[in-house]
């Protein structure tokens, strides 16, 4: 396995709120000596919940964090004034996180897509007020109901991404489109250059349970090493890439000049990027016909596997996964 591959491993406590208690207040004015139950509700305890963020590539920012505690529900009070509930606390964590119970080892949740959110230790429930036992019979309940207690336990979070791909591209190339059509992410595409300006990551499920993530970062132009376009910053996402697939479109007049325009760009910003393994996609193919599919494969670049794709008509895209899997795994 390339040296870029990595584990990520984190054990945390967590905790989540109590509710808290409903109260049993009865109702005392000047000229009313004898009211009723007027006690409130308790509020939620906060829960801990996880979420995907499609921006954070490691659980380093967990590995100082060891306990999260989220807050108690407030007490009811008196003229039915319910308590606030605890705050939530959010852990953001990357895609492809699995959680497991620490003393049993058993997966708790696997956290696969963009804005996917987990209640990892449920709040307590808030106790009911007084005000809610009031009967016929039972006209001054002088109860309430106390609030429920919080959940809490120590979790291990793993980001195993045994090997990903980058993608490497002009704007308009289709990057976004085929991280949609062979993940289940969603990115936003669209006509125009720039449209993607952060980068998307992608769980490509492969057989028998086997997974590799996609990376689909902002589209690249010439000069992006020297600032140009919005390439440059991101072009760092790119060197934690064990494989990367340059796509260029069969709009371009010269798909080879197009590919050594990109191949330049990453060697100026670092020349480390050329030892990694590089695949060639020719995106779009359901533009083109065979005679000019014929004319641009006889001048493709040489020393670097090519597949013709398109992702709008679902042609390559198998064979491509397969590709792309036996670099990752030689
Ligand atoms: N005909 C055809 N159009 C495609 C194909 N793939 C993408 N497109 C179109 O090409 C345009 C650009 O697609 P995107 O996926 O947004 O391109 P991108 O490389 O992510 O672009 P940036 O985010 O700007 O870098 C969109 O209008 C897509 O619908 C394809 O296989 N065939
Ligand atoms: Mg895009």
């Amino acid at each position: 396995m390339a040296e870029s591959n990595f584990i990520d491993y984190v054990k945390i406590f967590c905790s989540s709120g109590h509710g808290g208690a409903g109260s049993a207040h009865l109702h005392r004015a000047k000229y009313v000596p004898k009211g009723g139950p007027d006690g409130g509700d308790g509020g939620r305890g906060g829960h801990v919940i996880l979420r995907a963020n499609p921006q954070f590539w490691t659980l380093i920012h967990l590995k100082y964090r060891k306990i999260v505690r989220a807050e108690n529900g407030a007490p009811g009070g008196s003229a039915l004034r319910k308590g606030k509930n605890g705050e939530d606390v959010y852990l953001d964590v990357p895609i492809g996180t699995t959680v497991k119970d620490a003393e049993t080892g058993e997966v708790i949740t696997e956290i696969m897509e963009a804005g996917q959110e987990f209640i990892l230790c449920r709040g307590g429930r808030g106790g009911l007020g007084n005000d809610n036992f009031k009967s016929a019979t039972q006209q001054t309940p002088r109860f309430a109901q106390p609030g429920e207690e919080g959940v809490e336990g120590w979790f291990i979070l793993e980001l195993k991404v045994l090997a990903d791909v980058g993608l490497v591209g002009f704007p308009n190339a289709g990057k976004s489109t085929l991280l949609a059509s062979v993940t289940s992410a969603k990115p936003k595409i669209a006509n125009y250059a720039f449209t993607t300006l952060e980068p998307n990551l992608g769980i490509v499920r492969y057989y028998d349970d086997q997974s590799f993530v996609i990376a689909d970062i902002p589209g690249i132009i010439e000069g992006a090493h020297e600032g140009k376009g919005i390439g440059l910053r991101f072009l760092r996402h790119i060197e934690r890439n064990s494989v990367l697939l340059f796509m260029v479109s069969t709009e371009e007049d010269d798909v080879t000049a197009v590919y050594n325009i990109l191949l330049n760009e990453l060697e100026m910003y670092n020349p480390e990027l050329l030892v990694k393994d590089r695949l060639l996609a020719v995106t779009k193919c359901d533009l083109i016909d065979d005679k000019r599919k014929k004319e641009i494969e006889k001048r493709l670049p040489e020393g670097v596997p090519h597949i013709f794709i398109s992702s709008v008509a679902g042609i390559g895209l198998d064979e491509l996964k397969d590709m792309l899997w036996k670099a990752l795994n030689k």
